[in-house]
C-alpha cells in the first residue's frame, strides 16, 4: 500500500518545541505532504527556465564552453591530487576504495570555481527562481570514477538540509555542471519531474556525526521503497544526459538519485547549491547538532556578479 496524499500534518516537534512545516526523521510513518511553498519565487525571464516551475528542473545546454570544460577538468584533477587535501575533512573517499568521491567547499578551494559561482550566467538563473539575492549553501565536486563509482540512492536534498542543517523552506536550487559526457550507461542522474511538489517525511532519527558516512552512502533520510514507488508511478523518471559543459538546475526538493558506474567513463561534475538570503539556516529541525560549515554554510553573504 502506498502512502495517501494529504494536505498537511505539520505540527510542533516535541524535541525542539518548534513548529515544523516539513517534519521528517520520524518514529512512525507519515503521509506525504503537498509542498506549502512556491517553487519559483521570482520572475522567470530565461526561456531555458520555462518549465522549471512544473518540472522542478531545467537543462542548460552548453553552459560552459569547451575551453572552460577543459580548464575546470584540469582544476578538479589538480584538487583530487593535492597532497594538502588528502587529510582534509572536506575530502570524502569512496567507501570501498580510497578513490576520491567528493570534495566540499570547492568555491573556497579553487579561484576558478569561486569565479564560476558568481558568473552572471549562473547567478542570474538562481536569482530568477529564488526571487532574491542568493548565497552558496554548499559546493562540491563529485568525481564518480569509472568501474567502481557508486551512485546516490533516491533522496530529496531539502529533506537533509532541513533536518540536518536547519534550512527552513525549499527555497534553494542546485546547479550540477557536468565536466564529462553523461550517458544513460555511466550512472547519470535520474530525476522524477514534478516530484518537488511532494515532501516525503522520512523515518528514523539522525545519529550524531553520521554525516560523513552519509556522504559515502546515505541511509538516514531516504524514502522507503513504497514512497519511491508511489512517486515514480505518479511522476515518472527522467534521466539527465548531455555533453560535457551542460548543466542541470534543480529544485531542492526534487526526488533524484543515480546508479553505480561500472563503465570506464567517469562522470564528474561541479555541484553548487544556491539558497535565498531570506531562507538562512536556523538550528537543525531533526538532528542533534549542526553539520560543519563546509557542508552547510552559515555565511549568508549574498553573491554579487
Ligand atoms: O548531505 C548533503 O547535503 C547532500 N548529500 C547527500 C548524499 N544527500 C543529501 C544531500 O544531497
Ligand atoms: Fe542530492
Amino acid at each position: 500500500m502506498s502512502a495517501p496524499m494529504v494536505l498537511r500534518h505539520t505540527g510542533t516537534r516535541p524535541e525542539t518545541d518548534r513548529y515544523d512545516r516539513y517534519p521528517t526523521r520520524l518514529g512512525t510513518p507519515a503521509p506525504h505532504l503537498e509542498r506549502a511553498d512556491p517553487t519559483v519565487w521570482g520572475k522567470i525571464e530565461s526561456p531555458q527556465l520555462a518549465s522549471f516551475d512544473a518540472d522542478g528542473f531545467a537543462i542548460l545546454d552548453e553552459l560552459l564552453t569547451p575551453a572552460e570544460v577543459a580548464e575546470f577538468g584540469a582544476e578538479i584533477i589538480r584538487l583530487a591530487g593535492d597532497p594538502e587535501l588528502r587529510d582534509d575533512k572536506r575530502l570524502i573517499v569512496e567507501k570501498s576504495s580510497n578513490r576520491v568521491r567528493s570534495i566540499f567547499q570547492v568555491h573556497k578551494l579553487s579561484a576558478a570555481v569561486a569565479e564560476l559561482v558568481r558568473d552572471p550566467r549562473v547567478l542570474r538563473l538562481a536569482e530568477q527562481v529564488l526571487g532574491s539575492e542568493v548565497y552558496v549553501h554548499q559546493s562540491r565536486v563529485n568525481y564518480m570514477p569509472g568501474f567502481r563509482g557508486t551512485g546516490f540512492y533516491w533522496h530529496s536534498d531539502f529533506e537533509t538540509w532541513h533536518a540536518e542543517d536547519g534550512m527552513p523552506a525549499p527555497r534553494a536550487v542546485s546547479l550540477s555542471i557536468t565536466l564529462t559526457d553523461n550517458y544513460p550507461i555511466n550512472g547519470s542522474l535520474m530525476v522524477m519531474p514534478g516530484s518537488h511538489h511532494t515532501f516525503v517525511p522520512c523515518l528514523g532519527s539522525t545519529p550524531a556525526e553520521h554525516y560523513r558516512e552519509s556522504l559515502q552512502e546515505q541511509e538516514i533520510g531516504v524514502p522507503t521503497t513504497e514512497d519511491i514507488t508511489t512517486l515514480a508511478n505518479r511522476y515518472g523518471i527522467s534521466q539527465f544526459t548531455g555533453r560535457a559543459g551542460s548543466a542541470l538546475l534543480f529544485d531542492s526538493n526534487l526526488m533524484h538519485g543515480s546508479s553505480n558506474n561500472i563503465t570506464p567513463f567517469p562522470r564528474s561534475n561541479i555541484f553548487v547549491v544556491f539558497n535565498s538570503v531570506h531562507n538562512a539556516l536556523v538550528e537543525p529541525f531533526a538532528a542533534p547538532a549542526r553539520r560543519p560549515g563546509y557542508i552547510g554554510s552559515r555565511d549568508f553573504t549574498p553573491l554579487s556578479a
